[in-house]
This record gives C-alpha cells, sequence and structure tokens, in this order.
C-alpha cells in the first residue's frame, strides 16, 4: 500500500513563484511515488474577503495551474474542497476538540488579522479546518511549504487529543513534507518576509504567469544591498532570496553561484536569475493558454468531478467512524 499524501492551495489569486517552490514542484515530484490527494482549499480562502466572480474564475484557474505544473489527473486524485461537504463537517466536530488558546498562538493568524478592518470567525478558525482536511484521508505526508508547520502541529495536537477523548484510534498523525531549501520564498521587496500571492504590493512577487518582460522587471527591481558582491549571507537577505531562487531553478549550489559571479555585479546577476526563473515558468505557461482553451472546458470539469467524487467515498467513511465515535445515532 502507498502512503497518503494530501495538500491543498487556496484560490486567492494567480499562484506565485513561492507556491511552485515551496509545494507545487514537489506535488509533481512525489505523483508517482505516493497515493496523493490535492485540491483546491477554496473555503480557506473566504476567510478574507473575496469578490464571488473573481473567486470563481480564481478556483478554476488554480486546477489549471495544478495540471500546467506538471500533476497528472490519472495518477492524483484532484478536486475543490467545497466539492466534498465532510471536510466543513468535520470541521465543526474537530471545533469541539479544538482549545480557544492553541487558536490563539497562530502566527498566520496574528498577520493576517492585523491586515483585516474586520476579523472573521473563519480566520481564527482556519486552522481546524485544515487539520479536518488532513484527517479525513489519514494523510501520511502533507506536502507544504514552511509557513504551514504551525498548522501542521495543531492538526497533529487535535488528532491526539480526539483519539484520547474518544478511546479509539480514529485519526491518523500526519507529518509535514517540506524541502528546507525552497521552504520559504521571501518577497522581492521585503526580503525578510514571506512572499505572498495576496501581497498588495504586486513587484513583490513572481506569479506563474507572469511573462518574461515581467519577471525581468521585477526581479531587476527587488530589494538588494549596496554590497555588489553574491555572497550567501544570513546579513543580505534580498541576494540570499535570489540565490536561493536561482540554485532551486537551476539546480547549483550557492557555492557554484558565487563562483559563477565572482567580480560580476547585480545587475548581470538579476537577468540571469529572471531568465532562469522564466525558463520554468514558459513552459508552464504554454500548458496553461493551452487549457483556457474553451473545448477544454469539460475535460476541467470532469477531473474536479471524478476527484470529488473519489475524494468524497473516503471522506464518507472517516466522518461515519466520527460521528459513531462522539455518540451521534444513524438515520
Ligand atoms: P495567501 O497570500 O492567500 O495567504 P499564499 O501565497 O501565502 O496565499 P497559500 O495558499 O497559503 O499561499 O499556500 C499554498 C502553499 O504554498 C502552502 O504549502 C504554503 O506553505 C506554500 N507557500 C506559500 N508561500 C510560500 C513561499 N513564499 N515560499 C514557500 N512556500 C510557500
Ligand atoms: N493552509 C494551507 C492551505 C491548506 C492545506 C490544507 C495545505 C488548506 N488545507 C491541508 C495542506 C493540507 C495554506 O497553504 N495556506
Amino acid at each position: 500500500m502507498k502512503k497518503q499524501i494530501l495538500s491543498g492551495i487556496q484560490p486567492s489569486g494567480i499562484l506565485t513563484l513561492g507556491n511552485y517552490l515551496g509545494a507545487l514542484r514537489n506535488w509533481v515530484k512525489i505523483q508517482n511515488d505516493y497515493d496523493c490527494k490535492f485540491f483546491v482549499a477554496d473555503l480557506h480562502s473566504i476567510t478574507v474577503d473575496q469578490d464571488p466572480e473573481q473567486l470563481r474564475k480564481n478556483i478554476k484557474s488554480v486546477i489549471m495551474q495544478y495540471l500546467a505544473c506538471g500533476l497528472d489527473p490519472e495518477k492524483n486524485t484532484i478536486f475543490i474542497q467545497s466539492h466534498v461537504h465532510e471536510h466543513a463537517e468535520l470541521g465543526w466536530i474537530l471545533n469541539c476538540s479544538t482549545y480557544m488558546g492553541e487558536l490563539s498562538r497562530m502566527t498566520q493568524f496574528k498577520d493576517k488579522s492585523k491586515k483585516q478592518e474586520n476579523v472573521k470567525v473563519g480566520l481564527f478558525d482556519y486552522p481546524v479546518l485544515m487539520a479536518a482536511d488532513i484527517l479525513l484521508y489519514d494523510a501520511d505526508f502533507v506536502p507544504v511549504g514552511q509557513d504551514q508547520k504551525q498548522h501542521l502541529e495543531i492538526a497533529r495536537d487535535i488528532a491526539k487529543r480526539f483519539n484520547s477523548t474518544y478511546k479509539k484510534e480514529i485519526f491518523k498523525l500526519p507529518e509535514g513534507y517540506i524541502t528546507e531549501n525552497t521552504a520559504k520564498i521571501m518577497s522581492l521587496q521585503e526580503p525578510t518576509k514571506k512572499m505572498s500571492k495576496s501581497d498588495e504590493n504586486k513587484e513583490a512577487t513572481i506569479f506563474l504567469l507572469d511573462d518574461r518582460a515581467t519577471v525581468l522587471k521585477k526581479v531587476k527591481k527587488a530589494v538588494t544591498d549596496s554590497e555588489n558582491v553574491i555572497k550567501y549571507s544570513e546579513e543580505k537577505p534580498g541576494i540570499k532570496n535570489l540565490m536561493n531562487i536561482y540554485s532551486a531553478v537551476t539546480d547549483k549550489t550557492y557555492s557554484q553561484i558565487e563562483e559563477e559571479f565572482k567580480g560580476i555585479g547585480y545587475g548581470k546577476f538579476k537577468e540571469d536569475v529572471a531568465s532562469a526563473i522564466s525558463d520554468i515558468l514558459d513552459p508552464i505557461q504554454e500548458k496553461y493558454n493551452q487549457m483556457l482553451l474553451p473545448e477544454n472546458d469539460e475535460y476541467i470539469k470532469n477531473i474536479c468531478k471524478k476527484g470529488a467524487d473519489v475524494a468524497q467515498k473516503i471522506a464518507q467513511e472517516k466522518l461515519k467512524e466520527v460521528y459513531e465515535a462522539v455518540g451521534f445515532v444513524t438515520k
């Protein structure tokens, strides 16, 4: 039996280079070795305001970006979270096994709530829904970026507490699957902050659908320092981030990169980084544009439908077990 993998990305905009290097690229790498489920986390995305028409477009677009990046719908279960209502139902049950105190410690909540005028209960509760996503499918590994580590820990804590309260091993304890070097791609404008798709400053983020000229412009404008020396150092967060990205897209080590750009300034380095990024993005964009053709509409719909059917069968079984354990009666 193959081990179970589960992960998702919110449809809060076009995916970023951070989403790709931190999560999606790993999904593509491991899709042959595990039993994988990948979904679009639309229920999560409405924890902050979304425009309904834009959200509808984004959900479909994220599915197409998954496929364009190389997820094979024949090998993986690909679905939209809200198509499997068991996620929301288990989320409720797990709310009743989660403490206010542990949710109050979540750094993502602290960061995101600062940016909101009115903080929604859903934003606070976000990690519980994420725990439900993971625990429904007995996931062994969850491939995500660094920022999700804390949410994985709480998912484990909730699972342990539930199992112990109801004296039954209902939930498997999930582990992270995090690739250290690319687990945290930083903002191009504030390199001590994570690159994020909902950043208001679009110059800070490389989107998977940015064309070559846009990538070049953004990388050229990336905040660095005035030393003009390509060296991997904690004291040079801007250059460290660009080296990290360059290393991730070319497979070169940091010392190879230092050697390659010895005596060469930031201008040329940035041009080469931009070009290497676009070399990765070009084929993704080509596939994405094919997917946009109206004749592919049905194909994409069918992938999501088939995926949701497969996922729901498993989710239903798990939820039944949970309802029994907590003491609900059957119809
Ligand atoms: P939002 O801005 O809407 O919060 P986001 O860009 O932070 O979105 P998520 O949908 O929260 O992205 O994350 C999807 C996946 O991508 C997660 O596994 C997350 O850890 C990973 N990820 C997000 N940003 C980065 C980043 N800058 N570096 C590495 N991984 C990232
Ligand atoms: N919280 C994640 C998205 C997400 C997720 C999940 C990831 C929702 N549910 C379950 C892995 C497993 C994020 O990246 N912001």
